[in-house]
């Protein structure tokens, strides 16, 4: 039985809504409305248009079933910093790490730029969920775009569609509005290409009104408003309101042999391999260990009636970067991607196939890369040419994942036990500690740093600062967030204890010290016995730390004198870091709470070299 669907006819009843679609098409005068049902049948449409548009390949299906291929414009690959406003009424709100503009300017260049900007295109109508449908932590979007590239990735990473827009209407939630447009509007006749986008870009965030505004870029965060825009930049100005946390962190869940299951939220910069954490192997030597995945980017965090945190994955599926992730690093990954995802500047094989940088050890014989050139080892090894971009993508569904954790849907969210920061450092941060206590290690997080790579533009191996790995994402000012970290405490019965992890610490010649990937259990394992009150560690002046006899080591040849390497607290180089800290921190202004200066002034306290008598050192 086939059933066609007039999509163009509301199936919303909410006059408001009407009225907000119909202002929009008066506005971007769109050729058609469409209004996203979210179903099997709609998706296979869009797919198969996408495909005769150019913007889609598809996959060879004995391969890869259900999966798509798609190159961007080579000028639209990323997020765009730069472009990202947040336009609060008061520039102070904003703070001093995002860019604003006053409100009402704003909305004056955006409604010129989007006057007839979805011209020749067919703009959707897309109602979405973070969050499990229903959950009391769940909120609440409606996604107006002129991109059918962002539906089905919208499909995937968020819950859309009819049953979303039913929930809406009983319980009748707020909803975020959300405008789009590529910014490519086509004259009548006028032939598309595969990626529309326009030089011009805005990503703008209004605070106050919970309202998104993208132009310009049909990429990643740019135009999947649900993800960056809305669970981060909006969601943190609810968090902080509301009494909750909107972090970028992952979840994951760890079950040692007995039974026992202990949740993690963990927040790192860029390429820390966050989404490698989340579906962590057990190592060698740790049978019987099962680590389950929550979530890999997001977590909305609130306190239960019992003054416990409890988080929620806001997302469906994973927006992972493709380069690096392979059996080896990953293989629950490579398992999630084998269906129903779509690759987005990847390279594309022969047999109709995807292939990236990391993903086996040979590379293909020959194929096209992520702009459709050919590629060849040769060619690579001659030019320097990457055959998939560093920031290339697959958007994959979260249910296929092998170890999603049983309750990742739950529309109460999973209890929290532990925080954990993370960073890229060669030296000075040691593989593990423990801060001593909430304000020290909302300090931790504060002050968290990591070392730019090769994908991250700007000074290779340079510290840039990245509180909590919010630095692009908070949408208020971040001295003002770190207050509502420190202020979280008091709802809270019981604190989870906050932790500083660097799998990236170098030896003298340049070697990663510590192995990493599914050795970190090892590491979490501590972190968990000492949640608990299982384990020791010893105090120093940072925090806590593991000794060597603390940890684990039952399949690992890892000797001794290497730990005592990595994990190292070097005075001096601490003392560097604390006036690095201070240059930071004194960018905030009078926004810093004091419990952050303290902390700080406490750490250099205990950084001092202690008198030694005879010696006559200070
Ligand atoms: O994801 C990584 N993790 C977390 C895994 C759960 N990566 C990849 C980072 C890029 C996204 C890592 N790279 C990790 C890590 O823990 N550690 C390292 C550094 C490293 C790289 C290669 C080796 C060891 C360490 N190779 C050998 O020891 C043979
Ligand atoms: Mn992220």
């Amino acid at each position: 039985m086939t059933t066609t669907t007039d999509r163009s006819q509301p199936p919303s009843h909410s006059p408001h809504l009407l009225r907000w679609v119909e202002k929009t098409a008066e506005l971007t005068r769109p050729a058609a409305i469409h209004w996203v049902d979210g179903s099997e049948e709609e998706h296979a449409e869009l797919c198969s248009q996408m495909v005769e548009s150019g913007t889609f390949i598809k996959l060879n299906q004995d391969l890869w079933p259900g999966c798509y291929y798609a190159r961007s414009d080579a000028s639209d690959v990323a997020r765009v910093e730069s472009r990202t406003f947040v336009c609060s009424l008061s520039k102070v709100n904003a703070g001093p790490t995002n860019n604003w503009e006053d409100p009402f300017t704003m909305r004056h260049k955006l409604k010129a730029l989007f006057q007839g900007s979805m011209a020749g295109r067919t703009m959707y109508v897309l109602p979405f969920c973070m969050g499990p449908v229903g959950s009391p932590m769940a909120q609440y979007g409606i996604e107006l775009t002129d991109s059918p590239y962002v539906v089905v990735n919208m499909r995937i990473m968020a819950r859309i569609g009819a049953g979303v827009l039913e929930t809406l209407r009983r319980d009748g939630k707020r909803v975020v509005p959300c405008l789009h447009s590529v910014g490519a509007p086509l004259a009548p006749g006028q032939k598309d290409v595969p990626w529309p986008c326009n030089p011009t870009k805005y990503i703008v965030h209004f605070p106050e009104t919970r309202e998104i505004w993208s132009y310009g870029s049909g990429y990643g965060g740019n135009a999947l408003l649900g993800k960056k825009c809305f669970a981060l930049r909006i969601a943190s100005n609810m968090a902080r309101d509301e009494g909750w946390l909107a972090e970028h962190m992952l979840i994951v869940g760890i079950e040692d042999p007995k039974g026992e299951k202990t949740y993690l939220a963990a927040a790192f910069p860029s390429s820390c391999g966050k989404t490698n954490l989340a579906m962590l192997v057990p190592p060698k030597g740790m049978e019987g260990w099962k680590v389950s995945t929550v979530g890999d980017d997001i977590a909305w965090i609130k306190p239960d009636e019992n003054g416990r945190l409890r988080a929620i994955n806001p997302e469906a599926g994973f927006f992972g970067v493709a380069p690096g992730t392979s059996v080896k690093t990953n293989p629950n990954a490579m398992a999630t991607l084998q269906r129903n995802t779509i690759f987005t500047n990847v390279a594309l094989t022969p047999e109709g196939g995807v292939w990236w940088e990391g993903m086996t050890e040979e590379p293909p014989a020959e194929c096209l890369d992520w702009e459709g050139k050919k590629w060849t080892p040769e060619i690579g090894r001659e030019t320097g040419a990457l055959a998939a971009h560093p920031n290339s993508r697959f958007t994959a569904p979260a249910s296929q994942c092998p170890v999603i954790d049983p309750d990742w849907e739950n529309p109460n969210g999973v209890p929290i036990s532990a925080f954990v920061f993370g960073g890229r450092r060669a030296n000075t941060t040691p593989l593990v500690y423990q801060a001593f206590n909430w304000s020290a290690g909302v300090y931790a997080g504060a002050t968290m740093g990591s070392e730019t790579t090769a994908a991250a533009t700007g000074a290779v191996g340079r510290v840039r600062r990245d509180p909590m790995a919010m630095l692009p994402f908070c949408g208020y000012n971040i001295g003002d967030y770190f207050r509502h970290w420190i202020t979280m405490q008091h709802s809270l019965s019981e604190t989870p204890r906050i932790f500083r992890v660097n799998w990236f610490r170098k030896d003298a010649q340049g070697k990663f010290l510590w192995p990493g990937f599914a050795e970190n259990l090892r590491i979490l394992r501590w972190m968990i016995d000492r949640v608990h009150g299982r384990a020791l560690g010893k105090e120093t002046p940072i925090g806590w730390m593991p000794r060597y006899d603390d940890i684990e080591w039952k399949g690992l040849d890892y000797p001794r004198e290497k730990f005592d390497h990595l994990q190292a607290f070097d005075r001096e180089a601490w003392h560097g870091e604390v006036m690095e800290h201070e240059e930071w921190l004194m960018g905030l202004r009078d926004h810093l709470p004091p419990e952050i200066i303290y902390e700080r002034e406490l750490l250099i306290c205990r950084l001092q070299v202690p008198n030694q008598p005879g010696t006559g050192a200070q």
